[in-house]
């Protein structure tokens, strides 16, 4: 990965981005990435300076369980849009880290279309850290892309812990993916991803999976009457498609522009993404705040003796604040 410039001209940098050089975009996006004070002020005056040219794009969330389909979706769909003129950015929360070496390589191979489609644009997730800090720099990095011209961003994550939650609050529409074969399957229902979804599409609804891949889409649609829509303007519809022979591929974005119409509309979209800008800034001052407590040698070998000693309850939880803000201090 190229490494960030000492001391970035962003000016230049906003310049080439806005040109749609990728290379520019590549580095900035490491700039992004990088922990370093430096880069992280130069980081924000450059998305500062892109700003005006940021939030054209269609955003979709994708999530899913690990083999359900998600990196050939992504193929079929993205390549659908760049045929149609569209310039796509895939984009990754995945917090764990799973995407390390190898299999950033592996879903290159599973994404072989869209990886030499100059039209399209894929970045695997930000190495681990924490959820909060991962999250933000995809936001981050998508504001980079819009400047660039990418009008379809895909935010891919995997269906484990909060990200998904977090890709949600980054995107206007919600794609969970799910697998053939109801029953037991309603766990996404458990997890709360179905009360997030914009939309329920059962993938590999092909050869002898049509009609399990079918019950299990009426399951789902039943599943839904009970729930609270998401939204007061948009019923999360359930459809099933094959990513491997691209039956279906079209209908599932017909629905995500139908939603986006819909949403636009009544001003939901507007109000949606405000308010997610409004949580993303609380969300990374509280990153910041944290920091130091993550970072400080001598506290991080304390919290485990103070918090034992809260939950045994020798310490006050007040006077174990104090402890940790004296620390702090020092
Ligand atoms: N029959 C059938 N197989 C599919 C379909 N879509 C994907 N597969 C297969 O399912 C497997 C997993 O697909 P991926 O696209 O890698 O799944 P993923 O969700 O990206 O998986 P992770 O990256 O591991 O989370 C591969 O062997 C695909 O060929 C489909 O529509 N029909
Ligand atoms: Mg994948």
């Amino acid at each position: 990965m190229a490494s960030p410039p000492p001391s970035p001209d962003v000016g230049r940098i906003a310049r080439d981005i806005r040109a749609g050089d990728r290379t520019v975009l590549s580095r900035a996006i490491t700039l992004i990435e990088s922990k370093r004070a430096d880069h992280r002020r130069a980081a924000a005056a450059l998305t500062q300076e892109l700003l005006q040219s940021t939030g054209k794009a269609v955003r979709v969330g994708i999530t899913g369980v690990p083999g359900v389909g998600k990196s050939t979706t992504i193929d079929a769909l993205g390549s659908m849009l760049t045929r149609e003129g569209h310039k796509i950015a895939v984009l990754a929360v995945d917090p764990s880290s799973r995407r390390t070496g190898g299999s950033i390589l592996a879903d290159k191979t599973r994404m072989a279309r869209l990886a030499a489609d100059m039209n399209a644009f894929i970045r695997p997730s930000p190495a681990s850290g924490t959820l909060g800090g991962v999250a933000a720099k995809t936001r981050e990095t998508m504001l980079l892309c819009e400047a660039a011209g990418y009008d379809v961003i895909l935010v891919e994550t995997v269906g484990v812990g909060q990200s998904e939650i977090a890709v949600a609050d980054m995107t206007d529409f919600f794609l969970a993916l799910m697998l053939p074969g109801a029953g037991d399957e309603l766990q996404g229902l458990k997890k709360g991803i179905v009360e997030l979804a914009d939309m329920i599409a059962i993938n590999k609804a092909d050869g002898d999976n049509i009609a399990r891949a079918k019950a299990a889409a009426a399951e789902y649609r039943a599943a839904l009457h009970i729930l609270t829509p998401r939204s007061p303007n948009w019923v999360p519809p359930v459809v099933t498609y094959s990513a491997l022979t691209g039956d279906g591929i079209a209908d599932l974005w017909r629905h995500v522009l139908n939603h986006r119409d819909k949403l636009t509309a009544s001003g939901e979209l507007a109000a949606r993404r405000g308010e997610q800008r409004v949580k993303w800034m609380w969300s990374m001052l509280e990153e910041r705040l944290f920091a130091p407590l993550r970072s400080d040698r001598a506290l991080k070998a304390a919290l485990p003796r103070i918090e034992a000693d809260v939950a045994d309850g020798r310490l006050a939880p007040n006077a174990a604040v104090e402890l940790i803000a004296d620390m702090l201090g020092r």
